[in-house]
């Protein structure tokens, strides 16, 4: 079908320029490995993995067979005072893949209800160890944790923000750490910045230990646009953590599922947080599932009282949705059989090299990369932000090749399947982009 059929009236997009879209629109109706195919037929590369999320490529059988026989054997089990085994697997093989000691995981649907779990789950830990004080959330400057009210709370993007009044109380933010004057065009892990992590010892200083319950960053921030970790800062954030007695978060709904080349960024960066947001990669994007990964320890705590009594008043309708769990659990399968979750880390030499190579290019004033991220940073048209990235935009996609940005910045984070002819063909677009936009 093409769009011409289409009524496209009635839907509202999401983070969508909803009246430019439906002059033009964009619609994809297949997708197969690296490609999605689009409404006249026309092959594009999928250089984002959807939105960061198909880690292991469009269609993958083992998948797509998991999806269609639990919706004919159990479509659904309610997860309150119930079960059913899918779940209890799923969240055996999460715990074996997370680092040491994470190993209690709590289904969600989404990045946003993830965070929203995590924080919830800082709070009332905190209280249950009778230090209930603890109600002060911290997060960063240019973090995104989705959209719901604790992790916009906890966000820095402006312009998710600003519309919707004045948020969580109790909140406050480290500074980011992005820094063109020092780090621009670094290779991997910027050099400078691990003295950014005392920012936090400022807000320390400011609200006393006594009051801050837990700290959230993305390991890599990735919506507000590729921000690599100064070398040393997530540990020294780590240490700071320890040295209060503040959770420390890992968001790692971009980062997990080998996006970083390990499992989860806390390996690649060798740091274990307490707890963890995932989804998105869980599911190779092919159900709407997250989770929170806890330490047992913090399990634990909760696990007091009589024991016919709820521990922690939180869940969703669809926590652990069966649909979910077969998908999860092939997706594990098949990043397993292929290797994927440490895939990146043997692209990422290659990645970085032709990546680094769009260094002199029309516009770019910076290029980052880790494992199979990448971020290009162009100089902004005079009076017009963001719309210069948008154009590259527009011209990748003329030319087949589906790419991201957020603000001035574009985005690459393939699937991890790609091979070396693929992120070729997604770097030569943009750079025939960024010599043609003006
Ligand atoms: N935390 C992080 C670190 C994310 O990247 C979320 C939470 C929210 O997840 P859900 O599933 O509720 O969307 C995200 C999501 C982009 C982009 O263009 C990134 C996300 C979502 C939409 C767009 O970078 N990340
Ligand atoms: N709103 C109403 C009226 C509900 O009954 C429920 C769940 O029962 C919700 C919201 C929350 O929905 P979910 O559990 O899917 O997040």
């Amino acid at each position: 079908m093409s769009h011409a059929d289409l009524d496209m009236d009635a839907y509202w997009m999401p983070f969508t320029a909803n009246r430019q879209f439906k002059q033009s629109p964009r619609l994809l109706t297949r997708a197969d490995g690296m490609y999605f195919t689009d409404d006249h037929g026309r092959q594009v590369l999928d250089g984002i993995a959807g939105l960061w999320c198909v880690n292991a490529g469009h269609n993958r059988p083992r998948i797509v067979q998991a999806i269609q026989e639990q919706a004919a054997e159990l479509d659904f089990a309610p997860p309150f005072q119930m079960g059913h085994p899918k779940a209890f697997e799923l969240a055996s093989r999460l715990a074996a893949l997370a680092p040491e000691g994470m190993n209690k995981v709590f289904f969600t649907n989404s990045g946003s209800e993830s965070v929203e779990t995590a924080l919830k789950m800082a709070l009332a830990y905190h209280r249950v160890r009778g230090e209930g004080q603890r109600t002060r959330l911290i997060g960063r400057e240019r973090g995104y944790h989705g959209v719901n009210f604790g992790g916009l709370s906890v966000g820095g993007m402006v312009a998710n923000r600003k519309m919707f009044g004045s948020l969580l109380a109790g909140v406050d933010h480290l500074r980011h750490t992005h820094d063109l004057a020092r780090n621009a065009f670094s290779v991997g892990q910027p050099a400078h910045g691990a003295e950014l992590a005392d920012d936090l010892e400022r807000l320390v200083a400011l609200h006393d230990a006594s009051t801050i319950a837990a700290v959230i960053v993305e390991p890599v921030a990735g919506s507000s646009g590729v921000l690599i970790p100064p070398q040393g800062y997530l540990q020294r954030l780590r240490e700071i953590c320890d040295r209060h007695g503040i959770l420390l978060i890992f968001d790692e709904v971009i980062t997990g599922f080998g996006r970083t080349g390990q499992p989860f960024g806390a390996q690649t960066f060798g740091v274990t947080p307490d707890l963890m947001t995932v989804a998105k990669g869980l599911t190779n994007g092919c159900v709407p599932m997250g989770a929170v990964i806890a330490k047992q320890q913090i399990h634990d705590t909760f696990m007091q009282g009589p024991d016919h009594l709820i521990e922690f008043f939180h869940g969703y309708t669809y926590s652990g949705h069966p649909l979910a769990c077969a998908a999860g659990l092939a997706t594990l399968d098949t990043y397993a059989e292929d290797g994927l979750l440490t895939r990146a880390s043997e692209l990422q030499g290659y990645f970085a090299e032709q990546l680094h190579a769009l260094r002199g290019e029309p516009h770019v004033i910076d290029v980052r990369n880790l494992g199979l991220v990448g971020g290009v940073e162009l100089t902004p048209r005079a009076g017009q932000p963001t719309k210069r990235a948008f154009d590259t935009f527009l011209d990748c996609w003329q030319q087949g090749v589906l790419i991201r940005t957020t603000g001035d910045i574009l985005a690459l984070s393939p699937p991890l399947i790609a091979d070396r002819e693929h992120l070729d063909r997604m770097i030569d677009a943009i750079r025939t982009a960024l010599r043609r936009v003006a």
